[in-house]
Order: C-alpha cells, then sequence, then structure tokens
C-alpha cells in the first residue's frame, strides 16, 4: 500500500513540464553521509514525481540545475548570493532559491544537515505542485530539540503502542528489519526531527542492558542510519544501572563509586557513538528507581549523569512526570495534579547546563483537555523541554481518529504569564526567552510495525503535524493539515475538503463524547481505551471527577480546593480560580459545581453533558458519511483501513454516550430539556 510512504510517496505529477529542466542533473558540492541522504531523496522522488533520473555530478558546473550543498562549498558569488543571507540561520538552517533565470534552483544548508532539510522542502514545494519561479525561502529550525521518544521494548511490544510491534526491537533485541529503521529516519528528518531516544522510558531489565557491550555495537548501527538523516540518538536508562550492570551496592548519587561508574560508562558509550545524544530518565514516577530511594533528590540524580555526559557534550533528558501513584484516595488534599511544580519548581537554578526537565503539556496526563502544566516557564534557570503525546493513548488509540495539531497549537501559544504577559509556552520552549541553552519540544511516538506505521492512516497527520510544529510553531493549523493532505493524498478537491473537515473537527468530537468540560479520565484503567465512570474514581492513582447527586468537579481553587491554581501566574491564577471567569472547557478541571451550574454557553452542565454526548455520536455518523464519498478516490487499501476504524469509532462513540449520559442523569436525577432516550 501506498501508505507505507506516508507523506513521501512522491505521486506522480501530471503537469510536469515545468519542473523537468530544473530536474535534470544534480550537483553535489560537498560530500558527507547526510549530502547523500539528501541526493538518494531527491533521486527517489523525481523518479517517481517526474520520472526523471537525474544526472548526479560531484562539482557545480554551471549548467546544473539542482545545486546540493552549504554555504561554504558552494560558490554563492556567483548566483549574486550574499554568504551573509546565512548569518542569522542556525547550522540546521537552509535557502531554497531559484536563480534569477529560473533555471537553476540552490539547496544550501548551512551545514550538511542544512542542505538535507531543503531537499525535503523543495520536494514538498513539487509535490504540491507550486511555483519554482522567483523562489527564494529562508528557513532555520525555532526549537533546539525536535526529539521524538519511542516507548518500544526490547520484547517487540510497545508502551502504549497502537499500531503493531517495535520497528526497532523484537525478541529482546534488535530486529534485523535496518530498512524500515532507515524509512522512519526518512520520515522524521523530512518533518525536521532531529533527536529520538529508541526505548520505553520505563526501562525493564533486558533494555537496562543496552548500555553494554552485548547491544551497544547495535545501538551504534542503528544511531549510523539516524545519524545520516540528521537524527541524533538517545537511550532511556534506568536509575539503578550501578547496581544492575556495575554490581554496586547502591545507585545513590553522591557515591563516589557510583558516579565513577557512570563516568567510565559514557566514556564506553562514547566509543561506539561519538556523537550520542545522552540519556532519558524517568526516575521515582510509577514505581521506577530514582535518587528518592537514597534520600537523595532530583538535583543530586540528575546532575551525577550529567557530569558523566559533559565532556562528550551529552545530555540529561530528566522527565518531570514525578506524582506518588500510590496516594490515598480518601485524602482529597493530594491533588496529584499539583505534583510536576510542587516536586521540581523549587529546584530552579540547581541543575548542570546540560540537564533539561522534560515537562508533560498537562499537569495530570495526555486527556483530551487539560490545562497547560504550570510548571511550563516557572524554571527561568533550568533547561525546558516540553512533551506531547503523539500516540493516542486517551484519545482513540488510533482507532477514533483526533487530530491534535489544534490541541499543540493552542499549548504552544498559550501565554503562562510567568514572567509577565508574553510568555508563551512556544518562546520559553524555544529557549528565547529565558535564553536556555537547551530546549525544545519532544514527544511519544504513535508509529509501529504496522504496513501504515500508525494504524489509523489519518493518525500519520499528527506524526506530520508535530514535527512540522516543532520546527515552526508559527505555521497555523490549517497550512500543516493541507500540506498533510496534499502530500499524502493528492489535489482532488472533495478529498480535500473531506479530509480537512474531518481532520479539524475531530479533536472537539472526541472531546465531545468523552469525560466532559476538563474533568478528564472515566476510562477503562489499564489500557485506557473505552469508557468507565467509576474506573478510577476510588483507586490510588490521585485522577477524580468527585460525582455525586448533587454536582462535580475538582475544586483545584484558592480558598476551597487543593491550592492548585495558586501555581499559576498572574491573570491565569486567577482566571482559573473564579467560577466566573474559568474557560467552560476546563470548569470541571478547576471547580465542583452543582449539575445545574450555568456555562458560559448558556446551557447548564447536566444539559451541555447530554448535548455534547448527543453531538459527538452525530459528528462521528457525519464523517463516516463523508469518508465514504471518498470511495474510489483514494487508495483502496486506505479507504477500507479508515473505514473499518470509523466503525470502531462509532461504537466507542456510543458507548461513551450512553453511560457517561445514564451515569449523569442516575446521579443528578435531571432529565434530558429534549427527552432524547438515556440508557
Ligand atoms: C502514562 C502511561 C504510562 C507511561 C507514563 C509515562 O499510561 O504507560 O509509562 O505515562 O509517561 O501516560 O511515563
Amino acid at each position: 500500500t501506498d501508505s507505507y510512504h506516508c507523506w513521501l510517496q512522491y505521486r506522480k505529477i501530471e503537469n510536469a513540464d515545468k519542473y523537468t529542466n530544473i530536474a535534470s542533473t544534480i550537483s553535489v558540492a560537498l560530500q558527507s553521509v547526510v549530502i547523500d541522504s539528501a541526493v538518494n531523496e531527491l533521486k527517489i522522488a523525481l523518479k517517481s514525481m517526474l520520472d526523471i533520473v537525474p544526472t548526479v555530478q560531484q562539482s557545480v558546473e554551471d549548467e546544473s540545475s539542482i545545486i546540493l550543498g552549504t554555504y561554504e562549498s558552494v560558490n554563492l558569488n556567483n548566483y549574486g548570493i550574499s554568504p551573509k543571507l546565512f548569518d542569522d540561520l542556525n547550522e540546521e538552517g537552509y535557502l531554497v532559491k531559484t536563480t534569477d533565470d529560473n533555471r537553476q534552483v540552490l539547496l544550501i544548508g548551512k551545514t550538511d544537515k542544512g542542505a538535507l532539510y531543503a531537499a525535503f522542502h523543495f520536494l514538498r514545494i513539487l509535490q504540491q505542485e507550486e511555483s519554482l519561479i522567483g523562489l527564494e525561502i529562508r528557513e532555520t529550525p525555532k526549537n533546539q530539540l525536535r526529539m521524538m521518544n519511542q516507548w518500544d521494548n526490547m520484547n517487540g511490544s510497545i508502551e502504549r503502542g497502537y499500531s503493531g510491534n517495535s520497528i526497532f526491537f523484537n525478541d529482546n533485541d534488535f530486529t534485523k528489519d535496518l530498512a524500515r529503521i532507515k524509512d522512519y529516519a526518512r520520515l522524521l528528518s523530512s518533518v525536521g526531527i532531529n533527536a529520538i531516544s529508541i526505548n520505553n522510558v520505563n526501562v525493564w531489565e533486558v533494555e537496562t542492558k543496552l548500555l553494554t557491550k552485548e547491544f551497544l555495537p547495535k545501538v551504534k548501527e542503528v544511531a549510523t542510519i539516524l545519524r545520516s538523516y540528521g537524527i541524533t540518538t538517545y537511550l532511556s536508562i534506568n536509575y539503578a544501572s550501578p547496581i544492575e550492570l556495575g554490581n554496586l551496592p547502591t545507585a545513590d548519587p553522591l557515591d563516589k563509586e557510583v558516579e565513577k561508574w557512570w563516568a567510565r560508562k559514557a566514556e564506553e558509550i562514547y566509543s561506539y557513538i561519538p556523537d550520542f545524544g545522552g540519556f532519558v530518565v524517568k526516575a521515582d514516577s510509577e514505581g521506577r528507581p530514582g535518587p528518592f530511594t537514597y534520600g537523595r533528590g532530583h538535583v543530586e540524580g540528575a546532575n551525577v549523569l550529567a557530569r558523566a555526559l559533559q565532556p562528550f557534550n551529552g545530555k540529561v533528558v530528566w522527565r518531570c512526570f514525578v506524582y506518588n501513584c500510590l496516594q490515598d484516595w480518601r485524602d482529597r488534599k493530594t491533588d496529584r495534579a499539583r505534583a510536576a511544580y510542587d516536586n521540581f519548581k523549587p529546584l530552579d537554578g540547581q541543575f548542570l547546563d546540560n540537564v533539561i526537565l522534560q515537562v508533560k503539556n498537562g499537569p495530570v496526563d495526555f486527556q483530551v483537555r487539560e490545562p497547560i502544566s504550570p510548571l511550563i516557564g516557572a524554571m527561568k534557570e533550568t533547561n525546558q523541554v516540553v512533551e506531547f503525546q503523539i500516540a493516542q493513548e486517551y484519545t482513540g488509540q488510533q482507532k477514533d481518529v483526533c487530530y491534535l495539531v489544534p490541541q499543540w497549537k493552542e499549548i504552544l501559544n498559550f501565554d503562562t504569564y510567568a514572567d509577565g504577559e508574553g510568555s508563551t509556552v512556544k518562546s520559553i520552549v524555544d529557549g528565547s526567552h529565558y535564553n536556555y541553552s537547551h530546549s525544545g519540544i519532544a514527544a511519544v511516538s504513535n508509529i509501529g510495525n504496522d504496513i501504515n506505521w500508525t494504524g489509523n492512516t489519518l493518525a500519520q497527520a499528527n506524526l506530520y503535524g508535530f514535527g512540522r510544529l516543532t520546527w515552526n510553531p508559527d505555521l497555523s493549523t490549517e497550512e500543516i493539515t493541507d500540506e498533510w493532505i496534499q502530500l499524502t493524498f493528492g489535489h482532488d478537491p472533495k478529498v480535500v475538503e473531506v479530509l480537512e473537515f474531518i481532520l479539524l473537527q475531530s479533536w472537539r468530537t472526541y472531546e465531545n463524547y468523552t469525560a466532559p468540560l476538563g474533568v478528564g479520565w472515566m476510562v477503562n484503567p489499564n489500557h485506557h481505551y473505552g469508557p468507565n465512570v467509576d474506573g478510577y474514581e476510588y483507586s490510588k492513582w490521585g485522577t477524580y471527577h468527585f460525582a455525586d447527586c448533587k454536582g462535580i468537579g475538582v475544586d483545584r481553587t484558592m480558598k476551597t480546593g487543593t491550592g492548585y491554581v495558586g501555581q499559576y501566574f498572574g491573570p491565569n491564577a486567577e482566571r482559573y480560580n473564579s467560577l466566573e471567569d474559568c474557560p467552560d472547557e476546563l470548569l470541571l478541571f478547576f471547580h465542583h459545581v452543582p449539575y445545574t451550574h450555568k456555562l458560559h454557553s448558556g446551557e447548564t452542565v447536566i444539559q451541555h453533558i447530554y448535548n455534547t454526548h448527543f453531538q459527538g455520536v452525530e459528528e462521528v455518523e457525519t464523517f463516516i458519511k463523508k469518508w465514504n464519498e471518498l470511495e474510489g478516490k483514494v487508495e483502496n487499501w486506505v479507504f477500507e483501513n479508515v473505514k473499518e476504524r470509523f466503525q470502531l469509532q462509532l461504537e466507542n462513540a456510543m458507548e461513551w454516550r450512553d453511560r457517561i449520559n445514564t451515569y449523569f442523569y442516575r446521579k443528578s436525577g435531571i432529565a434530558d430539556e429534549k427527552n432524547r432516550t438515556i440508557y
């Protein structure tokens, strides 16, 4: 199926005349593995889109049509370009420019990585059938770290994987299918991803051994492939490695032997992979080991690793997903939402410079609707990365369509007021606001070895959109969506219209039929798909809705609640604390209200619940109707794949509607104003 190639299908271009001259020759101004990848990609794409096999020459001659190189290797003066154009581009930046006579196109990077990105950009232009006349594009990525976190286990399974097994591992070893890893690297690189951690943040016994000579040669092999696409390899590590691998009696970060062990380990890793990125660490979280065991904190915990990696320029990506997962549900005062901030905010300024804190976008856990984590922006002197989840753990698990780019845009544009007006999440994580030395955006991957990578083919759009946003958070949702549709499905106006409609509505729709007004959860414990009204209500995990016969919602206000709102800054704290001003969609995250409470929309909470749940199902029915109109207009395999998934989504939505509506009808005793059937 074509959908294996996702947005790199390089579909045949019908009116190709305007491109054929320019694509006949590729002149390469320097040699490197990354440049080889660019040449390779150009060759694949030009053959496939234009049926041209370009001549590749290892020098730049006047007649050449595509000129590929760096600003230092190409004599820019020959083309009337000043190298100064590159002054304000960082090492991954590039220029795509046609010459004045429009007979040549320059794909010039600041470094070879930039040249590769330029090639991908150029190919996007061709596939979107845009004009090359007078083209001049200068780009530089806004975020430094643009990272993918695989949650892959070496037995081949994937934590929260919804599209088959791992493409990296099976049978407690690396897979032999390196070609697939290369294809993944192409996909990631084409949207600007430049870093990846290849194993699950929960590091079990086998994965702990990734740091040993048994597996390091294989990590090296994978890193070599990824490197040729400008992608740096990281590993998730087990904090107890000094015990499990080093036979030390302790992993106490302040123990001299432990410190030495990490230093030697780092040296060993870098002897295999000189540009190894560093460690991703989930410590003292959900049962994983960490410095707490030894009476130490996150600072000591992270810094010992940072010191070991520092001589090699390596980084420690330390996750802030730390909370008490064994809390007592009877203790209403323990608010899980407070945990990341309470744990980390007091530590600002104490981490070494090659430590980056990775903060989930919301305070709880990737719900369809959550406020933005108040920790983001709250640490002026500590590098931060925001973490998204492309894998749709809580948003339909790649059975249901849920296009998350609109959610990520909202998060990135959110003003934290942490340092006065204009302290937006995007300006925090791109490093500009506090001048962080390292920062960026990371996300949990949604791919597996399913033939189309993502289970539901439409979930490819989330992977695409994530990458594009990490490169430039200012791209609009519509721009990204249209790019993805055209690259993947072509230009048929009907196809474009239907896909735009479905994708742009899908997040709202998912929210409509699941847990209402920001209260979250109400999912089946463990696997997290489908409704379970009280599934987590009386458990230790700290994710409650507090529904009773009088009302629903979590009081997180200052006076009567958990005080969580106090972690926000200025107007945000006020807005969320106020029952009148709190935005409807987050009302139940911050307030406990009677079912008759009136929303800004004019509806009562209970009527809103009924309305949105009926509406959610109707919207899925509309998606299905519209999708069915595309039969014959999209590849049959894809048509059937999405159609099947929509059937599952419809069943899911109906189940949510019926359980949620019934639950709240029974709790509240208030009938639906519109007298619809509530089971
Ligand atoms: C939760 C997942 C769990 C992950 C955890 C994490 O349910 O499987 O291990 O996040 O981020 O969302 O570490």
